[in-house]
């Protein structure tokens, strides 16, 4: 196989997501900073914008965004479906979980520990200077963008205490997950594992204050984090050697648990966030195929996790969300009522009704209304 190009960073959530599909997969890329004088003349006018990670195949096709690269890989040789109803819906919810119900934490722990983390974030920022530009003022300047990007999604003072107890109390329970397994679903990575790296390895697993307390308190999901960015299975201390996923369609216990906790945030957010886009949709009635930024300039204010939140509304959940409801949509009665019972103990089945009016679609690499 021809070798993919992985324009991606270190530093950067979403890169991790495809980086590790890519090890997982055995698809051999070369990884490149997105700095390159090819990068901005020919790749980032195909890919539309500029987002990492983005993909250049042999053939000079470019794919933008890490769910659709792991999609192109996974159609062509899927490596990494879970057949089963209720595991592939488990697998679809951590996509959602991992993409986009755990920003908060992530940019709290990369944003808010300056003394820790501050200097290794401002090299990383630096790193992405091209030849000839001086990297301390765009350095500076990538970084107030983020950091105003995690108050944008809510991480604001009031709200620190109540981001780290949630964390916390989610640490604990992946930690007794990871203590018995070694991914989500049993012996080998799902979709779900690729969505939940993208927070839990360059911010929550890699920045200096966040990755010392993964290290401390959760062993064994920094145990994950490296397994996840490793070629083989690595599942060396589990004496159950399964290379596969749970039989019988099994979700752990263990699983269950983070369920029912991550629903506390991902609930409230999703349908606060569904009925601020439906009103704007309402009102602005965007015509078929007119590109979506990133939010839609709104903000949703709710209730999560003992915390009053206000974040930006983002379209990009609920292309996730959609992909979880549609494969509850096409089961079988009997297969569909198994995935019901098993939402409802998790506390999610109010999920499944949170639709936006309107469907997230692609046009090349550019997100649309349809
Ligand atoms: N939905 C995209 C999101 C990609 C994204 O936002 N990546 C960040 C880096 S982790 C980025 O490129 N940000 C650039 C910017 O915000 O200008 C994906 O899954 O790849």
């Amino acid at each position: 196989m021809q070798e993919v190009i992985l324009y991606a960073a270190p530093a950067s959530l979403y890169s991790g997501k495809a980086r590790s599909y890519l090890i997982k997969a055995g698809i051999p890329y070369r990884e490149i900073f997105p700095r390159t004088r090819h990068f901005h003349e020919v790749v980032v006018p195909k890919a539309g914008i500029m987002t990492l990670p983005t993909v250049e195949l042999a053939d000079g096709t470019v794919i933008r965004d890490s769910t659709r690269i792991i999609d192109h890989f996974e159609a062509h040789e899927p490596r990494f479906a879970t057949r089963s109803p209720r595991q592939s819906v488990v697998s679809l919810l951590f996509d959602v979980i991992g993409s986009e119900g755990l920003l908060r934490p992530a940019m709290h722990y990369r944003w808010n520990f300056p003394e820790a983390n501050e200097a290794f974030i401002r090299r990383h920022a630096e790193m992405m200077a091209p030849k000839g530009v001086d990297a301390g003022p765009m350095a500076e300047g990538g970084m107030k963008r983020m950091r105003s990007r995690g108050v944008a999604l809510g991480v604001t003072p009031e709200n620190f205490a109540g981001i780290e107890s949630y964390y916390e109390g989610f640490l604990e329970l992946l930690d007794a997950h990871f203590a018995e397994h070694g991914y989500l679903l049993g012996g080998k990575p799902s979709i779900g594992d690729f969505g939940l790296i993208a927070p839990l390895y360059a911010h929550l697993g890699r920045d200096p204050y966040p990755v010392r307390m993964m290290q401390t308190k959760a062993v064994h999901v920094f145990r994950w984090v490296e397994r996840m960015n490793r070629p083989e299975l690595d599942t060396g201390e589990f004496s159950d050697s399964s290379r596969d996923y749970q039989a019988d369609d099994e979700v752990p216990e263990t699983l269950v648990s983070v369920l029912r906790h991550v629903a506390r945030d991902l609930v409230p957010e999703s349908l606060a966030a569904a009925d601020r886009i439906n009103r704007w949709l309402d009102v602005k009635s965007p015509v078929a195929g007119t590109a979506i930024s990133k939010d839609v300039g709104e903000m949703a204010e709710f209730e999560a996790a003992g915390m009053a939140i206000r974040s930006v509304a983002k379209p990009y959940r609920f292309f996730l969300l959609k992909r979880v409801q549609d494969a509850v949509d096409a089961l079988d009665p009997q297969a569909s009522g198994d995935v019901l019972d098993l939402l409802a103990r998790c506390d999610l089945s109010q999920l499944l009704d949170v639709r936006l009016d309107r469907e997230v679609g692609w046009e090349g690499n550019q997100e649309v209304w349809r």
